[in-house]
């Protein structure tokens, strides 16, 4: 079966000013209608340079109130995030279709992996205005390179830098959140499954889109996983929902923004919020964004911490294997 690329459907309605109607959000999604405009949502911004007492607190403020912030002075140097951004653009807009095909994810499979656009339509019948392309970077043993671009050739290095480059940011977030319970630095780490977790790479390529106004990239929601690092390029479209209306994210060059996901709001029993987001699209312009997902392997039982779970605070979530909680949510069933 061939499946449509968004792409391909933004350089045929390049001088139109229509989209196809399965693009066209319902009254109550439109960008146009929700966003609270001349508002850009000041989520916080904290520097990781500073000292580490002040970052504890600014973190643990931040996911409680907000589930999102943004960090600079994270250690990954410039460098390695303007490489990581120029293959995949390259990979999006230089290597021929043909060959992304041959990465695509096959319609039916079990796996997440490969290069795509969303199959299934939402319940509404609507489509987002995003290609994507998604696989593991990190452990070695989840690592399947079939799902890797071979073009640009210094794709596979400049991923697997950054990734490296990643562990330290994504192990400093876990620490904060840990110290911010009130908990030994590890605790939230462990309880993810430690060193197991999975580094899901995503690429997500927006093209132009004659009606922003109308379209959404993603669709608003919270991630599945435990936090969500990403870097976005210089087009802004992330927006996050606050107080019943959607702020547009400042962009900010090389910083990257971090949001709290469903399995940290469970294990910290509520006391994190994970982020409920969503992303708008541009005119004249492409946006790009590259979030890494750190996932629990799938038999991975999460639930509220024990230390954190007493007479007064009895537990908010369920028990469960991480893979149980990605079908209920995947399938709109109750957790
Ligand atoms: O593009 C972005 O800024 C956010 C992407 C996102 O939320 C997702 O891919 O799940």
């Amino acid at each position: 079966m061939e499946v449509e690329r968004v792409q391909a459907i933004a350089s045929l309605s390049k001088s139109q000013d229509t989209i196809p109607a399965e693009y066209i959000r319902s009254e109550n999604e439109q960008p146009a209608i929700t966003t609270l405009h001349g508002v850009v949502l000041e989520v916080p911004v904290i520097d990781l340079g500073a000292g580490s007492g002040d970052v504890v607190e600014q973190i643990t403020e931040a996911a409680k109130t907000w589930g999102i912030f943004q960090i600079v002075n994270h250690g990954i140097p410039d460098e390695v995030i303007a490489k990581l951004q120029q293959v995949g653009k390259e990979f999006f807009e230089v290597v021929p279709q043909e060959e992304k095909e041959l990465i695509a994810k096959l319609p039916g499979s079990d796996s997440i992996e490969g290069y795509g656009t969303r199959l299934q339509k939402e319940v509404d019948g609507k489509k987002g205005w995003v290609d994507h392309l998604f696989h593991r970077v990190w452990p070695p043993p989840a690592i399947n390179y079939r799902f890797w671009p071979k073009n640009p050739p210094s794709y596979r290095e400049a991923n697997e830098v950054y990734a490296n480059k990643l562990h330290g940011v994504a192990d400093k977030m876990f620490e904060c959140l840990s110290e911010g319970l009130g908990l030994e630095p590890n605790a939230v780490k462990d309880a993810l499954g430690g060193e197991d977790l999975i580094y899901l790479m995503k690429i997500n390529y927006y093209p132009p889109c004659p009606r922003p106004d109308l379209a959404l990239g993603v669709v608003a929601h919270t991630d599945m996983s435990s936090i969500t690092i990403l870097v976005p390029n210089e087009v802004q479209g992330l927006q996050v929902f606050k107080d019943d209306y959607w702020y547009d994210v400042k962009y900010i060059p090389n910083a990257l923004i971090v949001h709290i996901g469903d399995q940290i709001e469970i294990l910290s029993n509520g006391i994190y919020k994970s982020v409920y987001h969503r992303t708008t699209v541009n005119k004249e312009k492409t946006r790009m964004s590259w979030p890494v997902f750190l996932e629990p392997t799938p038999d991975q039982e999460i639930g509220p911490i024990l230390e954190l779970i007493n007479e007064a605070n009895p537990p908010k979530f369920k028990t469960k294997k991480y893979k149980d909680y990605v079908y209920c949510k995947l399938n709109k069933l109750p957790q």
